[in-house]
Parts: structure tokens; sequence; C-alpha cells
């Protein structure tokens, strides 16, 4: 499926909890998100999988992809369209061997040394953060800035997301930075009308 990194939703279920999870997303998507990711650090695997099975469905026919975070397995049993790991979640390697070629495969990456040790042939993207110190995630790595993320998406082999603390005011400045878009959790899922919310981006200009 075609990456398109431009809005990219992440969900968390909490700040998602006033419409729920599947409500969310499907809001977003009529609001114009390009990607999303079904995240929640607290649900069982047997808990994900079916939500993840639901969002595919609803998704299909969109070109919206579903990426999965961290869990390869409900990756793999909702047929969805990615995954996305952090530093600690595996290797590439290995999520790339289970996932085949045609899965989209994200990395995140705070660092010039993550950066160094890439396993870039088998990734499609990376998420580049935190731009902002953010409540949405506990023990996030030192925010980068903007000139920091400007540093690491100059260095990317690949296409680049930026995340944390990102809302509809910061589109300029992530194009400017160089990054392909970017990733919000909080700026729509925690708003009261997370369509609007997405709506209120403003379109991502290409940047190379
Ligand atoms: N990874 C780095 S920051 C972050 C994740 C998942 C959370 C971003 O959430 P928000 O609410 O958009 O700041
Ligand atoms: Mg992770």
């Amino acid at each position: 499926m075609r990456l398109d990194l431009s809005l990219y939703l992440v969900t968390d279920p909490e700040l998602c909890a006033a419409h729920g999870m599947e409500q969310t997303v499907l809001a977003a998507v009529r609001g114009g998100v390009s990607i999303v990711q079904l995240r929640d650090k607290h649900a069982s695997d047997a808990e994900l999988v079916p939500l993840a099975r639901r969002l595919k469905s609803a998704l299909a026919g969109s070109g919206v992809p579903l990426i999965i975070n961290d869990r390869l397995e409900v990756a793999l049993a909702s047929q969805a369209d990615g995954l996305h790991i952090g530093q600690d979640d595996g290797e590439v390697a290995d999520a790339r061997a289970a996932l085949g070629p045609h899965a989209l495969l994200g990395l995140s990456v705070q660092t010039h040394e993550q950066l160094a040790r890439l396993d870039a042939e088998r990734l499609d993207y990376l998420g580049l953060g935190p731009v902002f110190a953010t409540p949405t995630k506990r023990d996030h790595a030192a925010p980068l800035g903007f000139d920091g993320l400007a540093e690491l998406a100059a260095a990317s082999p690949l296409p680049t997301v930026a995340i944390g603390g990102l809302t509809a005011e910061h589109v300029e400045a992530v194009r400017l930075a160089g990054a392909n878009g970017l990733a919000v959790v909080s700026a729509i899922c925690a708003a009261p009308d997370p369509q609007a919310a997405a709506r209120a981006f403003p379109r991502f200009g290409a940047v190379r």
C-alpha cells in the first residue's frame, strides 16, 4: 500500500476514551488522516486482534493503511498493512522476515547513533521524536526540538514522520525541518471532535 506519512494518527485508549478507539479512528479518517497506527500498551494481543480486524475492514478501500504498534502477532493475525516498532521491540530483520516483503515496517529513532546502525533496507519509514516533551508517552527520550528533528531527517535514508507534542500549528515547521509528515496522538484523539481536529491540519506539501 502507498505510504503517505503526511498526517499519521497514533491511537491511545485513554485519550480516545470519549468516542472509543474505533469511532475515533473512523472520524479521523473522514477528517483526512493518511495513515493509522493502532497503539495500546495495555490490551492483550487477544483483545487487540478483533479491534484490529474491525479497523482493517473499515479502512478497506480508503487507501489508509493500518499499522500495528509493537505487536507482530496482532499485525499478522489481523492482516494489517504493517507494523511499527521501537528500539527495544526486537530485531528489524525478524519483523521483516515474519511480515514478508510487502508489509510496511516503521522504526522509532531518537538519536544519530540509532540512525548509524539502521537496517534501512528492511524498513519503510522512521518515526523521529519526540520533538517536544509530551505526557502521552512515559519515559520518552530527550526532546529533539525542530533543529534536532531537522538534523535527523537530513541524515535519514528513509522517509520520516515527526512525533511528540505536535499540533496543527506545527505543520509548516515540521515540513521545513525536512520530515515527511506529523504523527499525533492527543491533537486528534483527545479532541472533542476528532474529524474536525484532523481536518484542521493544513495539507502537508511534498518534501522530497
Ligand atoms: N512516541 C514518541 S512521542 C509519542 C510517541 C508514541 C507520543 C506522542 O503523543 P502526542 O499526544 O501527539 O504528544
Ligand atoms: Mg514500542
